[in-house]
């Protein structure tokens, strides 16, 4: 059962789409308390046995317990553990105890959850404005109850097919030659490849939705070149658009008026990798449109995906915040001056009695002085998506100026949808290719979203685990991480395991970041180790596939953790570091480096499968309870359920080509598998 709570003059976020009435609180809720006056906060008090599921892409386990999360959309590439805010806002948690409750908060700006952080046993989400709408679900368990909110949030997005094989990324691919070398890498080598991308580098000085000429002379022909070779380029897209004369989307923006505005009236100016931008405002469904429409010049020339990135937005700094620093320049400038002259005349009044020792005060200065580009360069750092920035622009919302601070989480969710809602005009027929970095729950139903600039740690291999349930609780069923990691140099054990988890995302990528080692799967010793741990992902995409479809067409979640599958087992309401995959199957990747294999779990009698190197494939029933499994890092590890079985088909080099009359079912004797009928 679901209800809406009002409480004061919410904004419209579009997240939920079925039309339930709402009701004025009247101050009981099936658990904990709120308290709305000029701010609100939700209080309970959680019992010994609560977990605490959601929260889409954050921080630390699938149970949320025991540490605080802000949802404020934040381009910090340094997940580091303490670290509260991410790309995404998913204001979505789920009770699961006594009762199972879910608690959907509708709040565009900053919200807190103190799960456990504060006071061991208190859940608390508060917000500085009390607008907003709660809704509350109650359920059966807790997958009944994320399952009710997946009904009410409207249907995931779909990409296309080729969308489930591999892909290779790297910030720093720069011409058709490097792309062209990305592809004879891995044809070359036969590891199988979908999808190579293209970062900031392919436009023209940056500019949305512009090719740089020299790098590509002939772009449409390339494209066009490529996808005889069954790849399909997938450019990014950033949220600030140049400002620069003569630049056709720069100057219709202004002249219609369709950028985020200063107080005044006057277009915001942030720096990004452009050098000065303007930020389309998305939240106005006119501009909206309008920057979606501008996504048909890359598809004309045959494009047919994209990543929109940048749009948290990030900034670098605004003129405002670059006005400040210059203060703070001048006055340092000045002191140092002054200090100069200071010991200027100090040398010259202590020179006749041979005495340089400056002044103390001086000295002072001097210090001051000398400390001048540390702080300048301190100052500088803080300008980069700084909170001021945020309250310096407004969005055109049905012809209300909403500052963006109030609706600053919306902002991703709606650049995203600028490009989804377009996609359905242009091309109605075809799905195209769509994920983002920032995002809000409702853009779910227009494109996925990659989890950002994680790093070449063995620890982000299993955050990356624990966000998959969460992000499918809150609707993102197309959803993967860097693989091999983004920042920080790699190195090829890291890359392998790491991809032995991705071979089961939708999304499998690997990506990395200008100026770390390449990892490109070829770029290291024995690539056939590389190509086997691919081919068993192409070698799964028909039920990978089939399970996302049936996930996606029924509300469904595609990863889920243990405890939804099995609730009343205490022990798999505990397992972090495993998955249910669909209907039938259970994945526990190796995350610890040197290790031959790990502990696993099993709740019940389960098939353990290893894709062995040779292209063969071990099989040993394990019956319920904890084991050993020892896998080598050429192999693939996964479970059956007990009864269940799934459909393996041969291996291809991209999705097009696999070849499904010769899927065979792998698993437990005399199972069937359904599979889903498009
Ligand atoms: O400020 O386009 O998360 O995937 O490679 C960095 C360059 C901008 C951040 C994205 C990352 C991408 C990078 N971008």
């Amino acid at each position: 059962m679901v209800k809406k709570y009002v409480f004061g003059e919410p904004f419209e976020t579009d997240a939920v789409v079925a039309e339930i009435a709402g009701e004025q609180f009247g101050g009981n809720l099936v658990c904990g308390e709120i308290a709305a006056d000029k701010e609100f906060c939700f209080r309970y008090t959680m019992k010994d046995a609560d977990v605490i599921y959601g929260l889409g892409e954050a921080n630390r386990g699938i149970n949320k317990r025991g540490y605080i999360y802000v949802s404020n959309c934040s381009d910090d590439p340094d997940h580091s553990e303490d670290k509260v805010s991410l790309y995404g806002a998913h204001n979505f948690i789920i009770i699961s105890g006594a009762q199972q409750v879910g608690l959907f908060f509708d709040y565009p700006s900053e919200i807190t959850f103190d799960i456990g952080y504060t006071r061991q046993d208190l859940l608390e989400v508060r917000c500085k404005r009390a607008d907003l709408y709660v809704y509350v679900i109650t359920g059966e368990s807790a997958y009944d109850v994320a399952k009710q909110f997946r009904k009410i949030i409207g249907k995931s997005y779909i990409p296309p097919k080729y969308a489930f094989g591999f892909g290779q990324s790297r910030w720093g691919y720069k011409t058709e030659k490097d792309i062209e070398t990305v592809v004879e890498g891995y044809r070359g080598n036969q590891i199988p490849l979908d999808m190579v991308y293209m970062d900031i580098d392919y436009m023209q000085d940056f500019k949305d939705f512009t090719i740089n000429p020299e790098r590509f002379p002939n772009f449409p022909d390339f494209v066009k070149k490529m996808q005889q070779e069954q790849i399909h380029l997938i450019p990014i897209i950033d949220a600030g658009v140049k400002m620069e004369k003569g630049y056709d989307i720069y100057e219709e923006g202004v002249e219609k008026g369709y950028f985020c505005k200063r107080e005044d009236g006057s277009d915001f100016a942030a720096a990004v990798w452009p050098g000065w931008t303007h930020f389309p405002d998305v939240l106005n469904p006119k501009a909206r449109e309008w920057f979606g429409s501008k996504y048909q010049i890359l598809m004309d020339q045959g494009i047919d995906g994209f990543w929109n990135d940048m749009n948290e937005p990030a900034i670098f700094y605004s003129k405002e915040g670059v006005e400040g620093v210059n203060q703070a320049v001048l006055v340092y400038a000045e002191e140092l001056t002054k200090a100069q002259e200071a010991k200027g005349a100090d040398n010259k009044e202590h020179s006749d009695c041979g005495n340089n020792t400056a002044s103390e005060e001086s000295e002072d200065i001097l210090n001051k002085a000398n400390a001048l580009p540390a702080e300048v360069r301190s100052r500088l750092e803080k300008l980069q998506n700084s909170p001021e920035d945020y309250k310096r622009f407004y969005h055109n919302v049905n012809g209300k100026m909403v500052r963006h601070d109030l609706v600053h989480n919306l902002y991703g969710f709606n650049m995203t949808r600028a490009a989804g809602e377009a996609f359905e005009k242009i091309a109605p027929n075809k799905r195209i290719l769509l994920f983002s970095r920032s995002s809000y729950i409702g853009m779910h139903r227009y494109g996925g979203i990659w989890t950002g600039d994680n790093k070449s740690w063995w620890s982000h291999i299993l955050l990356n685990l624990k966000m998959m349930p969460s992000l499918n609780m809150c609707g993102f069923l197309y959803t993967g991480a860097d693989l091999g990691g983004f920042g920080v140099h790699t190195t090829r054990d890291l890359v392998l395991r790491w991809l032995a988890l991705g071979v089961f995302t939708p999304l499998m990528r690997n990506h990395a970041a200008l100026g770390t080692r390449e990892q490109e799967c070829y770029q290291f010793e024995k690539i056939e180790d590389f190509r086997h741990v691919i081919r068993v992902r192409y070698r799964l995409i028909p039920y990978l596939y089939s399970e996302f479809m049936k996930a996606a067409e029924n509300d469904d979640l595609y990863f889920k953790p243990l405890g939804f599958v099995y609730p009343l087992d205490k022990m798999a309401v505990q397992t972090e570091d495993q998955l249910m995959l669909g209907n039938e199957i259970m994945i526990a990747p190796v995350y610890v480096q040197n290790a031959g294999g790990r502990y696993v779990y099993l709740p019940e009698e389960m098939k353990f499968i290893k894709f062995m190197p040779d292209g063969s494939i071990y099989e040993e029933v394990l019956p319920q309870g904890h084991h050993y499994i020892e896998v080598a890092l050429n192999e693939v590890p996964m479970f059956i359920r007990k009864g269940k079985c799934v459909p393996i088909a041969e291996a291809a080099q991209s999705v097009a080509e696999i070849d499904e009359t010769t899927i065979q079912m792998l698993g437990y004797e005399g199972a069937e598998y359904q599979m889903f009928a498009e």
